[in-house]
């Protein structure tokens, strides 16, 4: 019997959601294996991924980046083309390069700002759904982990005022495409590029049934919760809770 695809993830990562949600809608059956950052990157170069996760391994290949990920799995569901419809591929395409290029990196960024110092707040999310050992060693070398990803994701005042600004231009370019009444991004079809804006606005939006299991702080401190109110509050936003409470559905996955 063919063996379930396996997961490689850090599972609170946006990314990594985006797969999940995909692999959920399109009914696969598939093994999570998730690890605290740094480990992942081990984890994914051991067998034969990149730095970033997440990493599909479906026996016969190593698929290393989120929307190469997707586009195999539309190619390879019951019915293809779910995600990505012929008639509007392209449009599908350009907005998911889009998300993946400007709103990955900005939301990111723009909450381990306002949470990396907190310990209290980054632990238990980064460690999440991880085994014990990698536990108790990413507790020891957190300090230096938090500086490699300060220094690596420009997280800093001036990054998160570029953040900021980029989250702002996605929002509205979201709210602008949704203001016909439009159902979803590109009609009236769930695609590649709404799992995307959705998962990838999480981090800012903190929807309720995020496929991590993780609601995403319960308690934001204030500064950030002042800074993300107007994102949930836009009608992109907005929209994208909508997408978690009526199109998430549940997670399929097993835990490794
Ligand atoms: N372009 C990649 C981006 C994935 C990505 O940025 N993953 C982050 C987690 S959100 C990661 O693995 N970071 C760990 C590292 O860079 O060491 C994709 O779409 O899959």
């Amino acid at each position: 019997m063919a063996q379930p695809f396996r997961l490689i993830t850090i599972k609170v990562s946006h990314y990594c959601e985006k797969v999940r949600w995909a692999l959920d809608r399109l009914g696969f059956d598939y093994v999570e294996e998730a690890h605290p950052p740094l480990f992942s990157a081990l984890a994914s170069k051991l067998r034969g991924g990149g730095r970033t996760v997440p990493v599909l391994l479906t026996g016969d290949r190593v698929l290393k980046d989120s929307t190469e990920i997707l586009h195999y799995l539309d190619e390879r569901a019951g019915s293809p083309g779910t995600l990505y419809p012929a008639d509007i591929r392209k449009q599908v395409e350009d907005l998911e390069e889009q998300f993946d290029k400007d709103l990955g990196p900005a939301a990111r960024r723009l909450v381990y700002y306002h949470i990396l110092d907190r310990k209290d707040l980054t632990l238990p999310v980064l460690l999440s759904g991880t085994g014990a050992a990698e536990q108790r060693l990413f507790r020891m070398v957190f300090p230096q982990v938090r500086e490699l990803m300060r220094k690596g994701l420009k997280i800093n005042a001036e990054g998160a005022e570029r953040s900021i600004r980029k989250l702002e231009a996605v929002f509205a370019g979201a709210s602008e495409l949704l203001k016909d009444g439009r159902r979803y991004l590109t009609g009236d079809r769930l695609t590649a590029a709404d799992i995307t804006f959705a998962s990838l606005a999480a981090p800012v939006l903190r929807p309720d049934n995020h496929g991590s299991g993780i609601r995403l702080m319960s308690t934001p401190p204030e500064d950030l919760a002042r800074v993300i109110e107007p994102y949930r509050q836009s009608p992109a936003g907005q929209f994208a809770l909508r997408l978690y409470r009526e199109e998430r559905g549940a997670m399929r996955g097993k835990i490794a």
